[in-house]
């Protein structure tokens, strides 16, 4: 991506609508603007916006507003102007033809961020935080990317690099300069204490990974239970619409179905699956496989029995190989049904949530359940008072830093040369550094950019 270039792009997305923004960024943005409106560039104060018609070549585009916001205060840090016309396809294409032959090219994907992210408007987490606004389909995501987006989680890894950068520095001046540095032993001790501190700050803020992915994306909330226990039923009940075929029969449910609504705001991928059994016939033995691969990957699981018959046993989590323990919630369905004994004998049933989904009894407690579960999982993490992680990109990197922090630990501990506890740091700090974007390679900006849409 070349950053001399003038770039533009529609800002809005490509369908008709009331408003359509284009967007134009680079050292031609105002000449274009006034290109455009037949106004100088002393009528375009920084953020004014101006109203009439929008001409190229003595033909109307469009009647519109136009304004300009100069560099380094603007989005990208350089000049921009955006146009602001009737949301239509034809305008935008008319606007983007002119804007072209006054010398703009297309923007690639993301282009205007990444030219935020070169101008310092913004680093590389903040870049993501705006592609997660953008995508955000419920309050709570719209609220994390938000904080994301106001520097909360760039803050908070500035607290953990800072220390580690003197450190680092302390301990690389003894290597260099060890006369200097008075001769003394180097205080060993009170390093591996800090260099302990920082690691398990590290992994502290790595426990919020899954806290930071339900808050933006939600939870995925997956019925899991034998065959005829009834959880097609409650699917369809807790959704609200008849989505997945119900039958007497058992092994109605092979395919796993998913549907997202956001109660209260918070966003929940429900999961239907095939009943789990012994099966004989491949479709359902396949079936019992992609229902224990969704409880792998669960947030919530929903281990549906049926009153009226013996409770089974719940499957261990060695068992399911899940990914991350998720919280389990016993639902007891079909309570319009006799109770078998079963249930009322045995203690650990005590906290089943009973439900008819033909009723409606226990719905809405279970819907109250779930959610609560959902919003545990959104503040889980030690410290997660405010900021969690939000990417598998963030959890690598911590991975990667609390690593190298451990092994400069160890080497400090066995009183190996300095050397290898410096280069342990170092790498540690290069992983804070490119988490961040103050170090930037192809892979990590290619990973993030290919994530955003033309136009951001
Ligand atoms: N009385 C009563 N019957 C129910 C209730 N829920 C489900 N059923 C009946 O139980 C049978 C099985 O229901 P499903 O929802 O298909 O059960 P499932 O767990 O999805 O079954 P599979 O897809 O085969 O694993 C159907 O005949 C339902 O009408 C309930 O709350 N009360
Ligand atoms: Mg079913």
């Amino acid at each position: 991506m070349n950053l001399n270039d003038t770039i533009v792009a529609a800002a809005t997305a490509p369908m008709p609508a009331g408003v359509a923004v284009v967007r134009v960024s680079g050292s031609l943005a105002v000449s274009m603007a006034c290109a455009l409106t037949g106004r100088l560039p002393v009528d375009f104060p920084s953020g004014h916006l101006r109203f009439g018609p929008l001409c190229w070549e003595d033909r109307l585009l469009d009647r519109g507003y136009a304004v300009v916001f100069r560099a380094p205060r603007s989005f990208t840090g350089e000049d921009v102007a955006e146009f602001h016309v009737h949301g239509s396809l034809a305008v935008v294409d008319a606007l983007l033809e002119a804007a072209c032959r006054l010398g703009a090219r297309p923007a690639q994907p993301g282009e205007f961020t990444y030219r935020a992210l070169e101008h310092g408007k913004l680093d590389l987490v903040q870049a993501e935080a705006l592609a997660d606004l953008v995508s955000a389909r419920s309050e709570t995501a719209r609220l994390a990317a938000l904080d994301h987006l106001d520097g909360q989680l760039s803050r908070r890894l500035q607290d953990l690099r800072a220390p580690l950068l003197e450190l680092l520095a302390e301990v690389e001046a003894h290597l260099d300069f060890p006369v200097e540095t008075g001769d003394a032993a180097p205080d060993d001790a009170a390093w591996t204490a800090r260099a302990l501190q920082l690691a398990d700050q590290v992994a502290q803020l790595r426990a919020t990974a899954r806290a930071g992915r339900v808050r933006l994306h939600g939870a995925r909330v997956v019925l899991y239970g034998a065959p005829n226990a009834g959880k097609s039923t409650l699917f369809n009940a807790l959704i609200g619409i008849d989505r997945a075929l119900v039958d007497p029969r058992p092994g109605t449910t092979r395919d796993t179905l998913e549907v997202t609504t956001a109660p209260d705001g918070v966003l929940l991928t429900w999961v239907d699956t095939a009943g789990v059994h012994d099966a004989q016939d491949p479709v359902e033995r396949e079936g019992t496989r992609r229902a224990q691969a969704e409880v792998a990957h669960a947030d919530v699981v929903l281990w549906v029995q049926d009153q009226s018959s013996a409770p089974g046993p719940l499957p261990s989590p060695q068992e399911l190989a899940v990914v991350e323990a998720p919280v389990v919630v016993r639902v007891r369905a079909q309570a319009d049904k006799p109770t078998h004994p079963a249930f009322s004998q045995n203690a650990e049933h005590l906290q089943d949530v009973v439900v008819s989904a033909q009723s409606g009894l226990g719905l809405r407690a279970l819907r109250d359940a779930i959610v609560a579960a959902v919003r545990g999982l959104q503040a889980e993490g030690p410290g997660t008072a405010g900021v969690a992680i939000a990417r598998q990109r963030h959890a690598l990197a911590l991975d990667q830093a609390r690593e190298a922090l451990e092994r400069a630990v160890a080497a400090l501990q066995s009183r190996s040369p300095l050397e290898l506890a410096a280069a342990d740091l170092r790498d540690a700090a290069d992983a804070l550094d490119e988490l961040v974007g103050t170090v930037r390679s192809d892979d990590v900006l290619g990973q993030v950019f290919s994530t955003f849409c033309i136009g951001k």
